[in-house]
Formats: C-alpha cells, sequence, structure tokens
C-alpha cells in the first residue's frame, strides 16, 4: 500500500502541555511521524509520495467556515500582539457562559474554538494542519480512484476536532473530511472505524445526525478517560443518524482479548451497514506502553487488527491519529499496515 507524507508537519510542535497539575513537554511530538516513516522504509510497505495540494470545500462541509478562517490566522495575530511562544487558550465557554460569541480578542477567540488546552499553535502550526489535511486528501484520492487501501502519514492528527472546534492535538479532522470526500464522490454510505485509545469525539458530534456516516468508536471509557465528556455507549446517535453511532468504552487495563472482541462486533456492526469504503482513524495509544494511556496491546496485537480490517473486504483508507510511545509506534502503526497487507 502506498503512504502519503510531508515534512510540513515538522514546524509544528506542541511545547506545553497541562498533566496532572504540572506543565510538561507536549507528548504530540514531531518525531512520532518520522518514526513512522522510517518504520515504513523499513519494512518496505509501498511507495511514500508527497501530498498534491487542496482547498479546504470539502473540509467546509464538516466544519464551520468561520473556524476554518480562524485557523490560519491564530499565530499572526499571537504575534501582533507581541508574544512569541506558544498560541493557547486559557478560558473556555462552559454552562453558564455565552457558547455564540466569539469574542473579538485573541485569548477569547481561541477558547471561543477550543475544549481544552491541548492545541497550542507555533509558526509552522497552520502549514502542518493543511499539509495533514493534504496528506488525507491525496491518499483518499487514491482510494478513490480504486487503489485498494492507502496510508494517509497524517500530524497533526484529526479526530477531536469537531464542527467548530478543535482540542486533543486535533485541529482539522481528517477522517471526518475524507468520509465527507467519499460521500460528495458519491458513496452512499461510509463507516468510520476509530481505534484510537481515546474516544474520537470530534467524529460523532460532526456526524451524530446522520445515517449517511456511520461512526465506530472502541476506546477509554470516558467515565476513567481523556475526553470525559463524550463517547458512553448510550449515545447511539439522533435524528436521521439514530443507530449509526457505535461506542465500546472499555477500562483502564483492557487487554487484547476484551479489546479484540469489542473490535469484532464493531466490525459485525460495520458489515451489516454495508459501507462504499471503511476509514480506519488509526490511533496506537492503546499500546501498553503508551505514556497517557492504560490499554494493554502488544506489539504483536497490531498487525492482527489490520487482519481483522482486511477480511472486511472494502476499500480502506488508513488515517494516522495518536500514538506516543514514539520508539514503539512506527512498529505499531505500520504493523497494522502490514497485518492488512498480509492477510
Ligand atoms: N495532558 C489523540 O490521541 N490529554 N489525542 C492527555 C495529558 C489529551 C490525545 C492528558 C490527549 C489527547 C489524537
Ligand atoms: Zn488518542
Amino acid at each position: 500500500m502506498k503512504t502519503v507524507f510531508s515534512p510540513r508537519h515538522l514546524g509544528h510542535s506542541n511545547q506545553l502541555e497541562l498533566m496532572a497539575g504540572a506543565i510538561v513537554p507536549g507528548f504530540e511530538l514531531p518525531s512520532r511521524a518520522q518514526y513512522i516513516h522510517d518504520r515504513i522504509v523499513e519494512v518496505g510497505l509501498g511507495e511514500i509520495v508527497g501530498p498534491k495540494e487542496f482547498d479546504l470545500s470539502i473540509a467546509a462541509r464538516v466544519h464551520a467556515q468561520d473556524f476554518l478562517d480562524f485557523l490560519p490566522t491564530v499565530y499572526q495575530r499571537w504575534k501582533a500582539l507581541g508574544r512569541d511562544g506558544t498560541a493557547l487558550a486559557y478560558t473556555w465557554p462552559t454552562r453558564g457562559l455565552r457558547g455564540d460569541v466569539v469574542p473579538e480578542c485573541l485569548d477569547g477567540a481561541l477558547g471561543h474554538y477550543s475544549f481544552d488546552a491541548g492545541c497550542g499553535f507555533v509558526e509552522g502550526t497552520w502549514d502542518a494542519i493543511k499539509s495533514s489535511h493534504d496528506v488525507m486528501m491525496t491518499a483518499a484520492e487514491m482510494v478513490k480512484n480504486g487503489a485498494g487501501s492507502a496510508y494517509a502519514l497524517c500530524r497533526p492528527p484529526g479526530h477531536h476536532a469537531g464542527s467548530n472546534f478543535m482540542g486533543g492535538y486535533c485541529y482539522i479532522n481528517n477522517a471526518a473530511v475524507a468520509a465527507e470526500y467519499y460521500i460528495a464522490n458519491g458513496a452512499k454510505r461510509v463507516s468510520i472505524l476509530d481505534v484510537d485509545y481515546h474516544h474520537g469525539n470530534g467524529t460523532q458530534q460532526i456526524f451524530y445526525n446522520r445515517a449517511d456516516v456511520q461512526v465506530i468508536n472502541i476506546h477509554g471509557d470516558p467515565n476513567q478517560e481523556y475526553p470525559y465528556f463524550l463517547g458512553y455507549r448510550q449515545e447511539t446517535g439522533a435524528g436521521e443518524g439514530e443507530g449509526f453511532n457505535i461506542n465500546y468504552p472499555l477500562r483502564w487495563g483492557t487487554d487484547w482479548a476484551t479489546w479484540s472482541d469489542a473490535l469484532k462486533d464493531g466490525v459485525k456492526k460495520l458489515e451489516a451497514y454495508g459501507p462504499d469504503v471503511v476509514i480506519v482513524s488509526l490511533g496506537v495509544d492503546t499500546f501498553e506502553k503508551d505514556p497517557i494511556s492504560h490499554f494493554k496491546l502488544k506489539t504483536e496485537d497490531y498487525p492482527k487488527i489490520g487482519a481483522i480490517v482486511k477480511a472486511i473486504g472494502k476499500p480502506t483508507l488508513f488515517v494516522q491519529e495518536g500514538g506516543y510511545a514514539v520508539a514503539d509506534i512506527g512498529i505499531n502503526a505500520v504493523g497494522v499496515l502490514t497485518g492488512y497487507e498480509e492477510a
């Protein structure tokens, strides 16, 4: 399978992050993408190509235009205030505050357009977001044109970003834009299978009322785990979307036996839905050594995920999401892809 990758991700890093009452270096590191890239070369997965340039017209069908207009302006506005370092929100509109106003000042606007402090901006952040989008679009187009499968080595990731907010290291929801791209190009049904450790709250929110995109999430129980405020089992979709959102919240300590039961059940529901194309939100932060996660998947389990996805027998786009055990994520992410190829 071909990989799409751009070194333009390198301009972006979340230099600081709040964790357990301390400010620590961010986990979503530029080296993540390099480890995956190098592992693809090492195992000879297939050709690695650069992205083509795409406009944001498909993205604008799942994200609000004002949100998409805001993202490229953030760092210039930050610098115009005489600041350097990382542009980051520090106040958010919760219950009893106005969720509908976009304050004129940058600090207010950053709070409006995010739900946590996981999305900093440095000089190269917008270019990295756009390159990640273009990487996804290029790989999505390959699958549309009959490639069978393709891997979008996206950085930054996307699945926490909703229609008009960023969060959890995610700015544009690449998997959601890919789904919309297939619908815009004639697909009747698309399934998104999100295997990242964290619930893909953005993807769920974007498609919650729709029947044409099925969203399946296997993730840390939000009673215990980020993003806490979405991803519960009883969230099954609304209106026309009722029944097309499926959550498998799992407790800390979940191992392959329990995790794969959820995957197999999700795949059954996916097959019953009968999509034209499958998009895998591929996070490998389910790994036992991931520094911010609490599942117990082992390196040998990742090819089995790929084999299960291959058995679905549908055109498949893999979109990179999380995974923070940097030395291992290349082996694990590429393990899913080789497992798919070899099944
Ligand atoms: N500050 C993805 O995997 N919180 N995002 C971690 C430590 C944010 C993960 C707690 C986790 C976001 C794409
Ligand atoms: Zn994650």
